[in-house]
This record gives C-alpha cells, structure tokens and sequence, in this order.
C-alpha cells in the first residue's frame, strides 16, 4: 500500500507507509529494485557503504529502493555528477517518481 503523500515536488519519490516499512527488515543496507514497490529483479545491493554506477542494462531502470541503514544519495547522471536532478534517501522504502527510471549512479553519504 503506498502512503500518497509527495514529499517535495522536487524530491522526486514517494515513501511506502509505516506498516509496510516495518515489515521489511533485515538485508542488505540499500537495495534498489527495477519495479516499483520493490519488485522486478535487484539492480544494486550493498551492505555497509557503497559507490556505483549502473551499468547498461540497469542504467535508468530503477523504480524502487528499500534502505535500513545509513543515507543514501542517487543521481540522475553517472559518476555521481551533481549537475543533474538527485534524492538523498534515508532508512525506509520509497518508490521514485521524478526520477523514476533516471537513476544511473549512487552512493552512501551518511
Ligand atoms: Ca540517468
């Protein structure tokens, strides 16, 4: 079930409501999915901190991210260039609406 609220027009993601958020533990620290509401195949996941760039075939593809820990920030352009549009995200699961399908680096910051 999504919670409706738009955090930002410019933010460009939605988050998923509290109960579903909090039947989702454990994993990786960020997982970041193809589909929306976590599903479709994972196109990134780390535990700890982490850097990358998305290759082809995951390139502008992601729709979907659960985070349990630390914050994280993805960019619309590679190499974590801050010209283009970005999100920083904290712990929860979001869906990207803005930039969904844009996503094509990211990286832990906090
Ligand atoms: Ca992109």
């Amino acid at each position: 079930m999504l919670n409706t609220k738009q955090l930002d027009a410019t933010l460009a993601v939605n988050e998923l409501d509290n109960q579903t958020a909090a039947a989702i533990q454990g994993g990786a620290a960020m997982t970041l999915y193809r589909h929306a509401n976590l599903t479709g195949d994972i196109l990134a996941a780390f535990d700890g901190g982490g850097v990358r760039t998305m290759s082809s075939n995951a390139d502008n593809q992601a729709s979907s991210v659960r985070i349990t820990e630390g914050k994280w920030k993805f960019y619309d352009l590679p190499y974590w260039v801050p010209l283009g549009q970005s999100v920083e995200l904290g712990v929860g699961v979001w869906n990207f609406v803005g930039l969904n399908d844009k996503i094509s680096s990211l990286r832990r910051i906090g």
